[in-house]
């Protein structure tokens, strides 16, 4: 997977009455949860994103419905489609992220180990992509 980028995979306790997935903070997840957002109404041409994080881990579950991430560095691209409540995107520093094709009634919740800071954001491509290289030429991947 692209750099600094996991799936997670949460456990799921089901039975005949349904399903039911816990998520506590710092167990099965690399950080302790420090916000709570979620992404929904999105019309299914709309693409959001378009920015990295300096220091932000998020994880990233489509608790509903289906969305497509595109996820890429300046040397690496991958587009993920979460379409389970199961399944988890971790995204960490210096990831480019665009999400895409939202279905109908699609819920994108996120959970974040620091609480919402604008100066985290990198939205200019441009300067995303010299910093980009600068980290990952350190990380040398
Ligand atoms: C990310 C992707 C997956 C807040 O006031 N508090 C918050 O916690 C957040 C996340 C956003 N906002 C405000 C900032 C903007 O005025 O909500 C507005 C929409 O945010 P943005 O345009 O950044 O939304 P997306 O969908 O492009 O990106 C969001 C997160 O901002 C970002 O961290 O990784 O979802």
């Amino acid at each position: 997977m692209v750099h600094n980028t996991k799936l997670i995979h949460f456990e799921i306790h089901g039975g005949a009455y349904g399903n039911l997935i816990a998520i506590e903070s710092g167990k099965g997840i690399p950080f302790e949860i420090a916000r709570v957002y979620y992404i929904f109404g999105v019309e299914n041409k709309v693409r959001r994103g378009f920015h990295s994080h300096i220091n932000l881990y998020q994880i990233l579950i489509c608790v509903s419905g289906n969305v497509k991430i595109e996820i890429s560095n300046p040397f690496e691209k991958e587009i993920v489609e979460l379409n389970h409540p199961s399944e988890g995107l971790l995204i960490g520093p210096f990831v480019w992220r665009e999400m895409f094709d939202f279905s109908d009634n699609s819920v994108l919740l996120v959970l974040a180990n620091e609480h919402f800071c604008e100066e985290d954001y990198i939205r200019d491509y441009e300067v995303y992509r010299d910093l980009a290289k600068e980290y990952f030429e350190r990380l040398e991947i």
